[in-house]
């Protein structure tokens, strides 16, 4: 097979790359090794930036967004007992949007068949080769038989434990990681939000956060041991630990149900550069983690993606130009580490941290209330919140 730009994962930042660039004519093959179902079960990111509603658009895949999303001009923080409000819309005149990770994929999966786009999924042992050629190529299995692509270029969409890092050389590659000692454990329900906005809250017996993915169907997690057996916690005792991180309105009005899904995801930064390597691009996960206190992540992905795309399109456009693409890790890395070190900030402000002593307490303390007290303080966590320029 032969292709302009092989992919590896549909995740949001395969898809979506996929997607503008056959929009623009550039044809695409996308290699996945799960099923669609399995991509479609992940339930993972809830909190748009207007950079990623834009992008989605610009996809003409915003349809559902635009009718379903819920627009938020604002979110609390929660401590001591009490409940103070962060205006997003006043201090930065934006608002993100919530809208479910799995309804982006499933939106950007079903324009990718209706276009008849080329998606393999279950594709087994990819691997990229000749990468120092012209033509580099992604070889894969799938039903017990060995294919080939070759392509222009290869997009390394793969998430935090794809190959396409790994096929980068140690004497290039530098990585740089905070690993958290603690994780967060997920509830999805079919249950009345406890709030109309999202709560970040921060609790002596650790973190917790109230989000939603509709009117009817809420999200919740709380701060956890890294190694905590998921087993051990029926819904039961989730929903009892919740409650007693909340404020107690919170608590006594919360609507509780049986879960749909529960997980438990671990906390890491991680950041990899460069993010180029020949023909080789990483994008998304597959070159950066943030812990999920600042609702980066997918936000991260479609910034890399908006880079990344526009760098191919010119280079398809304009006879093979190369300086967006010798500049896509450079302009990518700017905003990753304003995100890594926003979200590194908003992880250390609302967890509860093991080692912690009364000075540190104390510290996070005097953080916790100068942000209620400080029209700056709050101005620039709405600033970070609601994204950086691209
Ligand atoms: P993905 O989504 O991990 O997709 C990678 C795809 O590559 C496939 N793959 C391979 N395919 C072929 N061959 C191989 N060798 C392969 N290895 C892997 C995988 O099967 C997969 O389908 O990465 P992508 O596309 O870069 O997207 C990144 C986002 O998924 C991620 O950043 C967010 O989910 C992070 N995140 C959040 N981000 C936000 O912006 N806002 C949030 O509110 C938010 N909340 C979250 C989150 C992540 C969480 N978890 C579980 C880590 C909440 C949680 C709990
Ligand atoms: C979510 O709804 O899954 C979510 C929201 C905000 C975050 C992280 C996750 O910061």
């Amino acid at each position: 097979m032969r292709t302009q730009v092989g992919i590896i994962g549909s995740g949001p930042s395969g898809l979506l790359l996929s997607q503008l660039l056959h929009l623009q004519g550039i044809d695409t093959v996308v290699l996945e090794r799960r099923t669609q179902e399995y991509v479609l079960g992940r339930i993972r990111a809830g909190v748009l930036e207007q950079g990623a509603v834009d992008m989605l658009r610009e996809a003409k895949v915003a349809d559902r967004l635009d009718r379903e999303g819920l627009v938020h001009d604002g979110f609390d923080i929660a401590f001591g007992g009490r409940r103070h409000r962060i205006d997003l819309r006043k201090h930065t005149g934006k608002a993100v949007t919530v809208y479910g990770q799995t309804e982006i994929t499933k939106d950007l999966m079903d324009a990718r068949a209706a276009a008849g786009g080329n998606l393999v999924y279950e594709a087994e042992n990819v691997q990229i080769e000749d990468l120092d050629c012209g033509t580099p190529k992604l070889t894969y299995t799938k039903g017990g038989e060995n294919h080939e692509v070759v392509c222009d270029f290869i997009a390394g969409c793969d998430g935090f434990r794809g190959i396409s890092r790994r096929t980068i050389p140690d004497n290039i590659l530098k990585t740089h990681e905070r690993v958290y000692p603690f994780g967060w454990l997920g509830i999805l329900a079919d249950t009345r939000p406890v709030s109309d906005e999202l709560i970040y809250v921060n609790h002596w017996r650790g973190f917790a956060l109230c989000s939603m993915r509709s009117p009817t169907r809420s999200r919740y997690y709380i701060q956890c041991a890294f190694d905590e057996n998921l087993e051990e916690w029926t819904d039961d005792r989730i929903w009892d630990e919740l409650r007693v991180r909340l404020p107690d309105a919170a608590a006594e009005s919360i609507e509780m149900g049986p879960s749909i899904e529960k997980s438990i995801a671990p906390l890491r930064s991680f950041v990899a550069e460069p993010m180029r390597f020949g023909r080789l691009f990483l994008a998304g996960d597959a070159a950066h983690i943030v812990p999920p206190t600042g609702a980066k992540g997918l936000n991260l992905a479609a910034s890399d993606i908006h880079y990344l795309s526009q760098a191919l399109i010119a280079h398809y456009a304009e006879g093979g130009r190369m300086d967006l693409i010798e500049r896509y890790s450079e302009n990518c890395l700017r905003r990753i580490w304003k995100a890594e070190r926003f979200s590194w900030w908003m992880t250390n402000l609302l967890h509860k941290f093991p080692d912690q002593n009364s000075f540190d307490q104390g510290v996070q303390r005097a953080e916790l209330d100068y942000l209620t007290e400080s029209e700056a303080a709050q101005a620039a966590l709405a600033e970070n919140y609601v994204g950086l320029p691209y």
